[in-house]
């Protein structure tokens, strides 16, 4: 089975298209495969692990690697946007994109990018903070309203905040900006912010929040009394939302939704089960893919497949204890997972309910079949691009936008 990539450069001209082919010879007897049922070779990862730890299940890791059949175009539209965070599709097929360092920007599907947008809050942009992950209403076609999530100076330290603001009529500004939220207690740290947003189906907001990387604040992932390292679901003025889950233990907060998180960066609802997955950095070798359902315990520190950066064990050593969710997919040697999207759209229908994963040290987009709450294959997509995968989305034309470190927005749709 031979495809095409096709890169077009688009700075007002077309510049170059540079296509490649490349032969597979394990898909040529498979036709019209289907999600469910890929055909898998070698896993994609071929790098020895930095542990003896062994997975709890089949499948748990090194999964078979697949390829995607159907060829596909990749377009750079842009690389003049500077370290973006977050993104997200506007109802009229735009996108709506953060920057690090504190500015949103509207960047048409053809990749024209907007002044910056005014009126956000000042974020503390050093470390791994600033301004973070970014969701619209459900309704912003009429609303125009927008909420963030960024690092924030307060006394004592920072912390992971959630604001809202309305779009102003002309796009270049946000209207009466007010902070909704605040993962307590602070930290004196610029590191593990968590900082992705989203809305469920029921209009409240699910936000991830980091355990701030150091030893002292590190423990509180496991504190029901502490926001630090959690998920946690709030109503659009920040208060806990309607039927969140009981946590038992003193002071525990209502806005919980799960707790035992390190530094999820990416979170997502599958498209036909509505469930919230979630990935999160680990640490080395711990990288996980996470199924988070309300009021579970997902471990850290407690459980986990990897090792400190120092080479050291972390807590007991243990990557199993009663009452703590197995991630269900986990890397070793890490890929930095960041913002993830599943595929909804019908463009390249061998893709239907993936999960696409930004991989920051890993430099590629991941591509995850999951069947059953499992996956059943993976693929590193965009490979030679050489780029930090922060965060992607779906259009609203069904394609696949992605945004890189190095200030860069791609397109990946069918050929
Ligand atoms: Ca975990």
């Amino acid at each position: 089975m031979k495809y095409t990539i096709q890169l077009t450069v688009i700075t007002g001209l077309m510049l170059s298209i540079i296509a490649c082919s490349e032969a597979d010879s394990t898909s040529d007897t498979t036709q019209n495969p289907t999600p469910s049922n890929p055909t898998t070779s070698n896993p994609v990862e071929t790098n020895p692990a930095n542990t003896s730890y062994k997975p709890t299940f089949s499948g748990q890791t090194r999964v078979g690697g697949v390829k995607t059949t159907t060829p596909y175009k990749v377009t750079l539209l842009t690389s003049s946007l500077s370290a973006p965070w977050g993104i997200t599709s506007l109802p009229d097929g735009r996108l709506l994109v953060t920057e690090k360092s504190g500015r949103m920007r509207i960047v048409t599907a053809g990749g024209t990018v907007s002044v910056p947008i005014t009126g956000i809050p000042t974020v503390n942009a050093g470390g791994q903070g600033g301004l973070l992950g970014v969701c619209v209403s459900p309704s912003f076609a009429t609303d125009r309203m927008v909420y963030w999530v960024f690092s924030e100076n307060v006394t004592g330290g920072t912390v992971t905040a959630v604001a809202k603001g309305k779009l102003a009529m002309g796009e270049t500004a946000i209207e009466n900006a007010t902070v909704i939220y605040r993962a307590n207690p602070a930290a004196n740290s610029t590191l593990h912010y968590g900082g992705r947003i989203l809305f469920d189906k029921t209009g409240h907001l699910l936000v991830s929040t980091g355990e701030r990387s150091n030893l002292a604040t590190r423990p509180l992932s496991q504190s029901v009394s502490g926001a630090l390292g959690k998920i946690v679901r709030i109503t659009t003025d920040g208060g806990p939302a309607s039927g969140n889950p009981t946590f038992n233990g003193t002071g525990a907060l209502p806005e919980l939704f799960s707790i035992g998180h390190r530094n999820p960066q990416g979170i997502a609802l599958h498209p036909t089960t509505g469930e919230l997955w979630q990935s999160e950095h680990g640490p080395r070798g711990g990288d996980e893919i996470n199924r988070v359902l309300p009021g579970a315990n997902h471990g850290w520190p407690t459980i986990t497949y990897g090792i400190e950066y120092g080479g050291q064990t972390i807590g007991s050593g243990i990557q199993q204890q009663n009452g703590m969710e197995q991630p269900v997919y986990y890397w070793d040697p890490v890929i930095s997972p960041s913002g993830m999207t599943f595929y909804k759209g019908n463009r390249i229908p061998e893709w239907q309910n993936n999960l696409f994963v930004g991989a920051l040290s890993g430099q590629h987009i991941a591509r995850l079949v999951i069947t059953n709450n499992k996956v059943t294959g993976e693929e590193r997509l965009l490979t030679s691009e050489g780029q930090r995968f922060r965060d992607l989305t779906q259009g609203t034309d069904g394609a696949l936008y992605a945004i890189t470190d190095g200030g860069r927005m791609y397109k990946i749709d069918k050929e």
